[in-house]
Order: structure tokens, then sequence, then C-alpha cells
């Protein structure tokens, strides 16, 4: 008689952001964790979890993972969109969690095994003017990283996104909480705006990257996000302008929705791009993969549905030579970064994961077996994912309303951001 779901449920937390967990146990009291974080909509995810997915879960096999993710995908009749992604995504991580822990092993012991023995990751460095960025990037090396994301001000425009607001700017409303550091969701009942200008950005963007690579010398694996900003053509010329900074790549140069304007941006350069961030399942991936308008493929692994459906994403990929660079950021919790890695250490054709780091008080709450050494990240060997949540310290922080922020153009449209 296989286990069964006894129940599953859901968490919602905010220990320095807003998280939300599944917690899914079975009869004879093995629990799996999942993560269906979507920043800035985090309760519709917890509602689609509560009110429609967690009913569906008891009485199931835990260890058919496939069965189940079949089962939600094509039972919902709703298909795709981040909030259903992000939900299956969580089951399925949660899954996998039981799956290893039934079995003894870690999960990439189940995916397969290891191809590698660490994980290239990258991390994040920013500020607002050029020695501000250069001291970021140098703190980050020194910290033990060999691949930086550097994102900066530009001049004329108060404030950029990824890049922390300079003294004297409230950019979460007072509540004290917003971009410190770095935190792309300010708390507060609206979302933050920002004006955002083009034009400026692509006068200052190539001359800035140029005098980073200056500073860092040729080895350091030097990336920046555009952040979907730009139209085809300008993304066109950023991309070649780029050029003497020797990106490892460009992010997001434009929206992918739209995704023939790719082709306008390799026809003029080999800054290699990585796009895919804001994808949920390998349909929105397809094109650009099997066209090789991309480098790097960057759907999140639990908003792409979780393990059972990134790898089908990644083994796509591994057909066109296109590699994984997984989305990472400290808005998903330590549980989608564990699955991550789980599922790089078991690819062949993995590439790098974003890692931006968590918050002390992030991780009292989640307990993770992955560590970082010399720039790699290894999942570590523990049964399952190798996480823990710590439920007592979670509701000592109850969710608080957070959001993006939006931009507009200097004439007050909304814009790209
Ligand atoms: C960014 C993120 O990590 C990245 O590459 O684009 O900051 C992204 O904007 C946030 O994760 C959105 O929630
Ligand atoms: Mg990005």
């Amino acid at each position: 008689m296989p286990d069964r779901i006894v129940s599953a449920d859901v968490i919602v937390c905010s220990p320095g952001r807003n998280f939300v967990t599944l917690k899914i146990t079975t009869a004879d009291g093995v629990v799996g964790w999942g993560d269906a974080t979507v920043n800035g909509r985090e309760l519709s995810v917890a509602s689609y979890l509560r009110d429609h997915v967690a009913p569906l879960l008891l009485g199931r096999d835990p260890q058919r993972i496939e069965d189940t993710w079949q089962y939600l995908y094509r039972g919902a009749y709703w298909r795709r969109g981040p909030i259903t992604m992000a939900a299956i995504g969580a089951v399925d991580l949660a899954l996998w969690d039981i799956a290893g822990k039934i079995a003894g092993q870690p999960v990439f012991n189940l995916l397969g095994g290891a191809v590698r023995d660490r994980i290239l990751c990258y991390t994040h460095a920013n500020g607002t003017e050029l020695p501000e960025v250069l001291d970021a990037v140098d703190a980050k090396r020194a910290a033990g990283f060999v691949a930086v994301r550097a994102q900066f001000g530009v001049p004329g425009l108060d404030q950029v996104y990824g890049v922390h607001a300079p003294e004297g700017i409230d950019d979460d409303h007072g509540a004290g909480a917003g971009h410190g550091g770095y935190e792309p969701a300010g708390r507060g009942a609206r979302p933050v705006e920002e004006v955002w200008d083009t034009g400026a950005y692509l006068r200052h963007a190539p001359a800035t990257l140029a005098a980073v690579r200056d500073h860092v010398g040729p080895e350091l694996k030097l990336l920046h996000d555009a952040h979907h900003r730009l139209r085809p053509v300008e993304a066109a010329r950023l991309a070649r302008e780029l050029e003497p900074a020797d990106l490892f790549w460009l992010e997001d140069v434009t929206p992918a929705e739209n995704q023939q304007v790719l082709r306008l941006v390799r026809e003029h350069s080999t800054t290699p791009l990585a796009i895919g961030e804001v994808f949920n399942t390998i349909w929105d991936c397809q094109q650009l993969i099997i066209e090789q308008q991309i480098d790097y493929i960057r759907a999140c692994v639990m908003h792409a549905g979780g393990i059972s459906h990134a790898r089908r994403i990644w083994d796509l990929a591994a057909l066109y030579q296109v590699l994984a660079g997984p989305h990472g950021p400290s808005d998903v919790s330590p549980i989608t970064m564990a699955a991550s890695l789980h599922l790089a250490l078991a690819t062949p054709n993995f590439g790098i994961q974003e890692y931006m780091g968590y918050e002390p008080v992030t991780e009292e709450v989640f307990g993770h077996g992955w560590s970082f050494t010399d720039g790699y990240l290894h999942p570590g060997d523990a049964p399952g994912l190798g996480v823990t949540v710590d439920e007592e310290a979670a509701a000592a922080h109850p969710y608080q309303p957070a959001y993006l922020p939006v931009a507009r153009t200097r004439d007050g449209a909304i814009t790209n951001w």
C-alpha cells in the first residue's frame, strides 16, 4: 500500500519579504516543502493552492509526481500563466522533496546523479554613480564571486529599478523597508512609480559597462539586465555597443512577448542574450530556443511548473546548445533555490544560477543545505531538497502588502521596466 498525502497547508509569511510556502504531509509522516511565491501577487497563488489544489491532493500517492503534474496542468483546463504554474511548481517541489526523503537520497540523485561537482552562480552589484558600482563589484569579488551582474543609475533619473534608492528618496512610502540594498518590491498599498528614459540609458550604459570591464580585467564574468525596457532597434543597438564590455550575458533586452524581435538583435550583435524569467511553460520558451535567438534560458524552476517541467525546457534547450541560467532572485524562497540547484547539478546543459543570497531574517525561517564556496554553489547531500521551514518563526512575520514598482516615461505614460 503506497503512502498517501494527508494534508497540504499553505503558509504566507514575510521574513524580510513575502513568501508563499506549501507543506505537504504524508500518512507516514513525511513532509515535503514547496515554494509558490509570485512577487506582488502572493495572495492569489496562496488562494489557488488553498482553495483549488490542496483538496485535490488529499489521498494521492506522493510518489506519482508526473501524474500529479499532469492532473493539475491538464485537469484545470485553464493552462499556463504565472499563478497556475507557480502553484503546480510548489506541489512539484514538495513531491520531489518527499520522494528524496522516502529514498533517503538528495533529489539530484533521483534525477540521474551529479554531472558536475559545483554550480557556477552570479550575484548582483549595483550603485548609482560609477565609483559606487565599482566598489559594489569589488565587494562581491572579495566575497568570492566570479560572476557579477552590474546595474547602475542613469543621469537625470531619480531612481532606477534594480539600483538601491539614493539618500533622500522615499521608495517605500516611508515604511523603511524598501530598496535598502536591493529589494525590488516596496512595502505599501501601492507600487512606487519611477520615471524611465531610454535615451538617457542608452547614452550611459555602454561607457559604464566598459568602465566596469576596464576596472575588473578580462576574467570576471560580467552580466547586465536591461529589464524588458527597450524596443527592438534600441535593443539591437545596445547589444552591439556593449560588445567591448565582453558581457557573459545581456538579459531581457526586450520584453519577449513578441519573440520575433530577437532576430533583429541577433543580426546586429554577438553579445550573448538571456531571456525568460517571466516565462512559465515550455511553450513560452519554444520559439526562442528552436530559432536560437538566445544563449541562456532564464525560466525559474518553480515559476515554470517545478523540477518536472523545467527539466523538459532544459532538455529542449540542450538540442540547440542553449544553456540554463535560471532566475533566482531573493523573491523566490530558499526552497526554490534548493530545487534549482538539485536540477542544475544533474543537468549537462546547465550554465549559471542567479544567486542574490537572503537576509538573515529569511534564513531564520528557511533553513537550507546548500553552501557557497569560491563563486560556486552545491545543494548538499541531505535527503530530499535539504530545506527546513520553522513554522513558529514564520508566524512571527505575517504578510505585508508589497508591490514591484511601475515605470512611466517623461510624458507620464506607463512603460516597460
Ligand atoms: C530581476 C529580478 O533577478 C532578476 O534578474 O529581473 O529582480 C526581478 O525583477 C524580480 O525577481 C521580480 O520579482
Ligand atoms: Mg532579470
